[in-house]
């Protein structure tokens, strides 16, 4: 089921971003194409990430039993703590690369003097659960990420920029607001939470300054590791 839905997320991207979309990508000379997009750990399968820390889940003891532990620690797929001795994998951000092609339209002229560059100038993510549509109290409205890597890609070639998809933060909560790891833990979520990741990227045509973007959706989920 969870391969099916990688599947099915690959195509879904390929489709978005085959119709194109955004502010006039064709005004520029040459068009940004995703070749590939693949989470950075290789633990993870697909884009199936920890929602919650890992831990031993040997219980407050730190021992594992049996018998085990009566206060009910042990084996509850979670790490329970301060205080306890089980141990614990931090929460972290989860991150991707993407790989982005420059493609030259067809008709379009090389530029004698260096080709068509084309450089990446940000990359917006919008959040969205993919039952109602909705982003979700955990995830930011918009989120504007740092990205590392090839921001200029050269004319028909390929530059990979490595990015956050997830942060901590929406993992961890704020105290206020529950994050995804509270949503498991109070049973809200059962086994699997599904969200969508809307990935705008932007760029410039270096040559005639025509900025663009182009938009897919990864679509993301979060499990228990400890389950
Ligand atoms: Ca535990
Ligand atoms: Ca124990």
């Amino acid at each position: 089921m969870r391969r099916m839905r990688i599947y099915l997320g690959l195509a879904l991207i390929l489709s978005v971003w085959l119709a194109g979309c955004g502010s006039g990508p064709e005004g520029a000379g040459n068009r940004l194409t995703v070749v590939s997009i693949t989470p950075v750990e290789d633990a993870n399968e697909g884009f199936v990430f920890y929602g919650v820390e890992e831990t031993d889940d040997v219980g407050c003891d730190g021992v594992a039993g049996p018998p085990k532990d009566p206060d009910g620690t042990e084996q509850n797929g979670f790490w329970d703590g301060p205080g306890c001795f089980e141990s614990k994998t931090e929460l972290a951000d989860d991150l991707v690369e993407i790989t982005l092609r420059n493609e030259r339209r067809p008709g379009v002229e090389a530029d004698p003097a260096g080709g068509r560059p084309l450089l990446v100038t940000g990359v917006r993510i919008t959040y969205i659960d993919p039952d109602d549509g909705t982003t979700p109290a955990y995830a930011p409205q918009r989120l504007s990420v740092q990205v590392e890597g090839d921001r200029e890609i050269a004319d028909n070639g390929t530059g990979t920029l490595r990015l956050t998809i997830v942060t901590k933060e929406m993992k961890a909560g704020d105290g206020a607001t529950p994050g995804i790891r509270d949503l498991f833990f109070t049973g809200a979520v059962a086994s699997e939470l599904f969200l969508d990741a809307i990935v705008d990227v932007f760029a410039r045509d270096t040559l005639n300054n025509e900025s663009f973007n182009i938009q897919y959706v990864v679509p993301l989920s979060f499990i228990n590791p400890n389950i």
